[in-house]
């Protein structure tokens, strides 16, 4: 059977799990941390989440996986049949990750630590969470789905991907991504609603004890 190693803390880890869900491809839960040797052993990076594949392959990279999930299992296409449409579908991932959860993410010590940045620092960041709104609010189509009337998987990524902007912008930057983008919390309340985004949100809050434990034995 199909492996997912990270944990369900993580939000690149639950890309990938809600995709492998919504596909309903069978999958064994791995529970591993970054940048232990059992992660190391299969994703040299040393990131949740990594793969194995039926045969054996290690993958990672969530958007890698999501991607292999598709040609592995191409029943219940997480992609549009319309050649351009999967092009505007691998345009919003990358949005999603490139501009704004990346870009947030660099913010996240000041968060969940004490770390101080530069107001250098926090221009960079807004410029760049910016772009990515502004993006998103040309190209997404909430018709309810990003692409239109059918789930993709950028749905599934945006909705991940947003997990730090929406801690980072409030707390950090007086920016909220929610208003920055016309019709999005209306579609991130659409996609918390579902039966599988319950079930991962709710391993996540149980998940949250152990990753802290986890963070305090690495300092
Ligand atoms: N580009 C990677 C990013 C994965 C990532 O940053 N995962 C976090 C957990 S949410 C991690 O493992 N962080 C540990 C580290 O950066 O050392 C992907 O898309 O899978």
């Amino acid at each position: 059977m199909l492996i997912l190693h990270g944990f369900p803390f993580s939000n690149y880890h639950n890309i990938v799990k809600h995709a492998l869900m919504q596909k309903g491809v069978p999958f064994e839960e791995h529970i591993v941390y970054p940048n232990t040797p059992e992660m190391l052993a299969v994703n040299p990076t040393g990131k949740a989440p990594a793969m194995t594949t039926e045969k054996g392959t290690h993958l990672s990279e969530s958007s890698v996986l999501v991607e292999y999930l598709e040609d592995a299992y191409p029943e219940h296409s997480l992609f549009p049949q319309d050649v351009e449409v999967r092009g505007r579908v691998r345009q919003l991932i990358k949005i999603s990750e490139l501009y704004l959860e990346l870009a947030a993410r660099r913010l996240l010590p000041a968060v969940l630590g004490s770390v101080e940045f530069p107001q250098a620092t926090l221009d960079e960041v807004k410029t760049v969470l910016d772009r990515g709104a502004y993006s998103l609010a040309a190209l997404a189509k909430f018709g309810p789905f990003l692409v239109g009337s059918e789930l993709t998987v950028a749905d599934i990524y945006l909705r991940y991907a947003l997990a730090i902007p929406k801690m980072v912008g409030p707390a950090k930057l007086d920016w909220n991504v929610m208003e920055a983008v016309p019709g999005l919390f209306e579609w991130d309340t659409m996609m918390a609603s579902t039966e599988i985004a319950q079930i991962i949100d709710a391993d996540q809050a149980a998940n949250a004890a152990d990753f802290m434990a986890y963070i305090s034995e690495k300092k």
